[in-house]
């Protein structure tokens, strides 16, 4: 596949390419193991944004650089003492608006994981839609090793993709978990080798990108609209209206308006 950089991508902390209606946003910061600091964070979230935003794209894929991480979290030097401190000191923790975006976005996105999930990477992979593994990776979360937690979606959604015990095991214990161990937990779709890790998501991606991009964004919404409560079902609704909206039904009542008479709904029918 032949990855292209756009204008107006020149990031520090990730890269953006695009291929094929693939969207591929890598976190590039290997020499931490794709810790993310805030500034990758802003990064990541106007990268979605554009992917979000672009009707070329139908597919997003979230990875790391190299095949030694995923990503490993939040960048622990620079943790001040009420947040992750940004270049001006500002203390923040803007990964969890990236976790909610993630979710929000109306396409698929898909983790392309080798080498390590830990963290709040591990926590980033899990909110992505599908997750596909190389046989090296792992995964994990450190918190309470750390002095942190994400009792977020970090644990609820956990709870939801491997079962109460074993997310609690995952959180309580902080161990690593290898790939195999992590497909038979749910918490991946598949394990591949390394050096097929690539083809295997594009594979997947194209195979998504043939089918209706109407039902697979209603059907994102739906997986989300429990977990997520009134936000979740407005974003399942917003769905319904945009469809209303293309419908002889829907349109007759703009048109009444702007016609200015009364809205004639009588021909369309009640269904059963
Ligand atoms: C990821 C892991 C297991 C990798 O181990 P290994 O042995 O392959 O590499 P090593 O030597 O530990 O790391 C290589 C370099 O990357 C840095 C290391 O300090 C090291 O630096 P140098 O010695 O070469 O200078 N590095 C790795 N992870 C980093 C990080 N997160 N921040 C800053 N530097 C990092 C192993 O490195 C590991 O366990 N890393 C820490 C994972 C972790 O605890 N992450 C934070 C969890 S809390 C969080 O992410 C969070 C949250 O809980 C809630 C909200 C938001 C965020």
């Amino acid at each position: 596949i032949d990855w292209q950089t756009p204008a107006n991508c020149d990031y520090q902390d990730i890269l953006y390419q695009e291929a094929e209606g693939i969207a591929k946003i890598t976190i590039n910061r290997p020499e931490v193991r794709n810790a993310f600091r805030p500034e990758t964070v802003r990064e990541l979230i106007e990268a979605f944004h554009r992917a979000h935003m672009d009707p070329r794209i139908g597919v997003v894929i979230l990875t790391g650089a190299g095949d030694l991480a995923f990503c490993s979290g939040g960048d622990q030097r620079v943790r001040g003492d009420e947040g992750y401190r940004d270049g001006a000191g500002v203390q923040h923790l803007n990964v969890l608006e990236l976790q909610r975006q993630i979710r929000t976005l109306p396409k698929p996105v898909v983790a392309m994981i080798a080498g390590y999930a830990i963290g709040g990477g591990h926590v980033l992979h899990l909110i992505c839609d599908l997750s596909i593994a190389a046989d090296n990776a792992r995964f994990g979360q450190t918190g309470p090793r750390v002095g942190s937690f994400d009792a977020g979606f970090g644990a609820g959604l956990l709870a939801r993709t491997v079962g109460l015990k074993k997310a609690k095991e995952i959180w309580f214990l902080c161990r690593q978990y290898d790939a195999q161990e992590a497909l038979a937990m749910g918490l991946v779709n598949t394990v591949v080798p390394l050096r097929e890790l690539e083809m295997v998501t594009v594979d997947w991606c194209r195979e998504m990108l043939k089918l209706s991009p109407t039902a697979l964004r209603v059907l994102k919404a739906a997986f989300n609209a429990d977990s997520d409560g009134l936000a979740g079902i407005q974003e399942l609704a917003g769905n319904a209206t945009a469809l209303f909206y293309t419908t002889e039904e829907g349109r007759e009542g703009r048109d009444a308006f702007l016609e200015r008479r009364p809205p004639d709904f009588g021909r369309f029918p009640r269904r059963p």
